[in-house]
């Protein structure tokens, strides 16, 4: 790539745009991508040498020309030759992000991309090209959240390329669809390697009826389940995906399949896309006359399934009169490998009896986690705690049988986006020290310790300032908030759900606001809790959660008594970008989901390596965090996995309720008309947690359990707060320590440890 030449081409694009309003800065973001795209002369993968594919219902990518031109080496220039003719150097934060995910898991298939392509290995991504992706949030003025749908194709996608020539055909015992691919190029650090983000788009076959197949992103939510559609999109992107991957092969290879797997390897993001294995048996039974064993050995050869949750709401089960109704010959297959599934276990000496905690057909329904388990070739979690619970509770029959299935790989971050790009004044204060190896080995990190000296740690508390004034700005403009950039910033954003227990942290801040009501919290450090995060559409307790922060906010940020010492922020259409100005802006991240629930956390992995400390339980990657930053920086408090465990069954939270007087007059506020509750949101809150619900019993996640523990943690973070330096230290530990979280690392043990990549950087 002659990258001289580009810019003069990306100078002359920026000279000749005249108009400098909003339809401006789209011309040129299309303008300048378009340059870039010829530039990367991004043609199409071959399948040369060991591949792996990575199947997964979403990509959560984030805004993409930042990250393609910092690829390519010219982020800075082009940011001058902006500057240059009179463009705001950031005016593609006007740009909207690619949005094709909820939360974690799809933000994980993102950075592991980054990661493939940075490390050198063939790993390219399968999904779907949602019209619209996760919708917009916004509040109302009772402060319940509005969902708007998001149009991001009105910016144009200028990083695709459509290949007409490679669309597949989908068919459905009831209808069938075509599945035209969009390529997008995932461009390693440094430019060296290109991959590629495949995503399905679905349109009419000729004469078809459109089904929609490829409208909507559906929403993380478990009550959401057993929709017709949801399984039509599983299908539609597994099967796509799996054929081109086989044509591919036989176009390189001929069709001799038994080497498959010797250049194809296929990941499993969770049970999503695992309709794919039957659809890849199917094709080599009917499409290679092969038969049933070899086609089941040979899936069993490449595929694997990452997990990344233990909660039994999420575990996917299809009906099989649904099942049946659209793919008939899936659930064939899938009956045939339960009987398989039974012989070997009969042969193994499980008795009939135990046989039914494996059965793929569990009744009248396919269990997708027992289909990918049986099958796959290595299971994974991960976290080391996840992965644990995986061991000694989900799986642990199948490794009675099938040992060494299960492996652990901790999730990580691209340092890329998640330092470099969205912090690099912090990326270049390390940069001094220790030079920028660090872009693409994060190990490197620790070699600054020794070199923390006091001058550091003041150029530490700049940056820090620098970020939290820069945020404080951004949130004034967008929501006409303003808060104090001298105050603590402690920080809450990922989705919304109870087990992550916001409802925590809110009541916890509503006890600080009765304290100082009652004249206490004197030496209080004035502090602006910050939340973000989004509540899917159909989750109504989580919208209800919403609702219930913003009331608070409301209550506390208009209270002389709390004003100027308690703020709370809830920040509107928490995504991406967002998220790349709020991680790097945190003194301290909350991390307090009920230990055992939280599968990794990510999000946990981009406060750390911005230096925050984590406030938080010991649940996920936290446990391994505070491992390598030093429990003595952070903030740990409440039940761990095994309290939980022991209380589980005899826990009742109403002698809390009564003995601690304070704890009832929070929770109250729910009930006792402190918010206006015109459509009984907040009562039900109420009621799940005193009395609990048909399919839980109270307070389900041991909110009130862990209430005083988060208390005293939280004051006790917030005294260290006083002392500056000494804190910025804990801060500084945090950041340094996080050498093992990056998805260099991860996708390094996934080719190493699953697909068997070498890989040569
Ligand atoms: C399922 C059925 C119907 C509709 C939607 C869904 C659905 C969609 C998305 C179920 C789950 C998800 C997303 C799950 C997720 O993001 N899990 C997170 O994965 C991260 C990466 O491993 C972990 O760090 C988090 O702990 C985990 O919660």
């Amino acid at each position: 790539m002659n990258k001289e030449k580009l810019l003069r081409d990306i100078d002359e694009i920026v000279q000749s745009q005249k108009g400098k309003d909003s339809d401006g800065i789209v011309s040129l973001y299309n303008e300048i991508s378009k340059k870039c795209m010829e530039y990367i002369n991004f043609t199409g993968i071959g399948n040369e040498t060991k591949t792996a594919h990575y199947l997964s219902m979403e990509f959560l990518m984030g805004r993409m020309i930042d990250s393609n031109l910092m690829a390519m080496g010219i982020l800075e220039d082009t940011r001058r030759i902006l500057e240059k003719h009179g463009w705001d150097r950031r005016c593609f934060e006007d740009i909207d992000d690619y949005a094709l995910g909820n939360g974690g898991l799809g933000r994980l298939a993102a950075c592991f991309l980054d990661s493939g392509a940075t490390i050198g290995i063939n790993l390219h991504g399968y999904g779907i090209r949602y019209k619209y992706g996760l919708f917009k949030q916004v509040f109302s003025e009772d402060g319940a959240q509005k969902e708007k749908e998001d149009d991001w194709q009105v910016f144009g996608d200028p990083w695709s390329v459509r290949r007409e020539d490679e669309k597949e055909e989908i068919v459905f015992a009831d209808a069938s669809v075509m599945a035209v691919p969009y390529d997008m190029p995932v461009i390693g650090f440094g430019n060296k390697k290109i991959n590629m983000l495949r995503l399905w788009q679905s349109e009419p076959s000729a004469g078809g009826t459109d089904l929609g197949i490829s409208d909507f992103l559906y929403p993380d939510d478990s009550t959401d389940q057993g929709k017709t559609l949801r399984l039509r999109q599983q299908y539609f992107f597994a099967a796509a995906s799996i054929r081109s991957i086989m044509k591919k092969y036989m176009k390189e290879h001929g069709d001799d399949v038994s080497c498959f797997s010797e250049f194809n390897q296929i990941q499993l993001n969770d049970t999503h896309p695992v309709i794919a294995i039957t659809e890849m048996i199917l094709v080599l039974m009917k499409e290679y006359g092969k038969t049933f064993d070899f086609a089941a050995r040979t899936a069993g050869r490449c595929f694997n399934y990452t997990n990344h949750t233990v909660m039994p709401e999420a575990l996917e089960k299809w009906d099989t009169v649904l099942l049946g109704g659209i793919l008939p010959e899936h659930l064939a297959i899938a009956r045939k490998l339960d009987r398989r599934l039974c012989r070997e276990l009969s042969r193994a000496g499980e008795k009939r009896k135990a046989r039914v905690n494996y059965r793929i057909m569990e009744r009248d329904r396919l269990h997708m986690a027992r289909l990918a388990v049986y099958v796959c070739g290595h299971v994974n979690g991960v976290s080391e705690i996840h992965t644990g619970i995986l061991r000694d509770s989900l799986f642990r029959d199948w490794l009675k049988i099938y040992p060494g299935k299960l492996l652990n790989i901790t999730n990580g971050i691209t340092q890329r986006r998640w330092l470099d790009l969205c912090n690099p004044e912090l990326f270049g204060l390390i940069a001094s020290r220790i030079g920028e190896g660090f872009v693409r080995d994060l190990s490197l990190l620790k070699n600054i310790r020794p070199m923390i000296d006091e001058g550091f740690i003041d150029d530490f508390i700049k940056v820090k300032q620098a970020r939290k004034r820069e945020l404080a700005e951004y949130i004034a403009k967008k929501q006409g908030i303003v808060i104090d950039p001298s105050t603590v910033f402690d920080i809450h954003i990922k989705r919304i759900h109870e087990y992550k227990r916001q409802l925590l942290n809110i009541f916890s801040i509503l006890y600080l606001y009765f304290e100082m009501k009652d004249g206490g919290l004197k030496d209080f450090r004035p502090t602006t809790f910050i939340f973000g995060g989004k509540a899917a559409a159909g989750y109504k307790r989580a919208k209800a959660i919403i609702k219930y922060i913003n009331m608070a906010a409301g209550l506390i940020n208009n209270d002389p008594v709390s004003n100027g010492r308690l703020r709370i922020v809830f920040v509107e259409n928490y995504n991406v970008s967002y998220a790349e100005k709020l991680f790097p802006a945190a003194d301290a991240s909350v991390q307090i989901s009920t230990a055992g629930t939280e599968a990794s956390g990510t999000g946990n992995m981009k406060f750390m390596l911005n230096g925050a400390v984590t406030l938080g339980t010991m649940d996920g990657a936290n446990i391994e965090i505070v491992e390598r930053a030093g429990r003595e920086n952070n903030y740990i408090f409440g039940a761990d996995t095994d309290e939980i465990n022991r209380i589980r069954e005899s826990y009742d939270p109403l002698p809390l309720l009564l003995a601690d007087k304070k704890l009832g007059r929070v929770v109250g506020t729910l009930s006792d008309g402190t918010f206006e509750d015109d459509d009984g949101s907040l009562g039900e809150l109420y009621g799940a947690l005193t009395e609990g619900a048909s399919w839980h019993r109270p307070d389900h996640y041991f909110v009130l359990h862990d209430f005083r523990a988060f208390i005293e943690c939280r004051l006790r973070l917030n005294m260290d707060t006083a002392d500056e330096r000494p804190f910025a230290r804990k801060c500084i530990n945090n950041s340094i320590s996080a050498g093992e979280f990056s998805s260099d690392r991860a996708v390094r043990q996934y080719a190493d440890k699953i697909w068997g990549i070498t890989v040569n950087e």
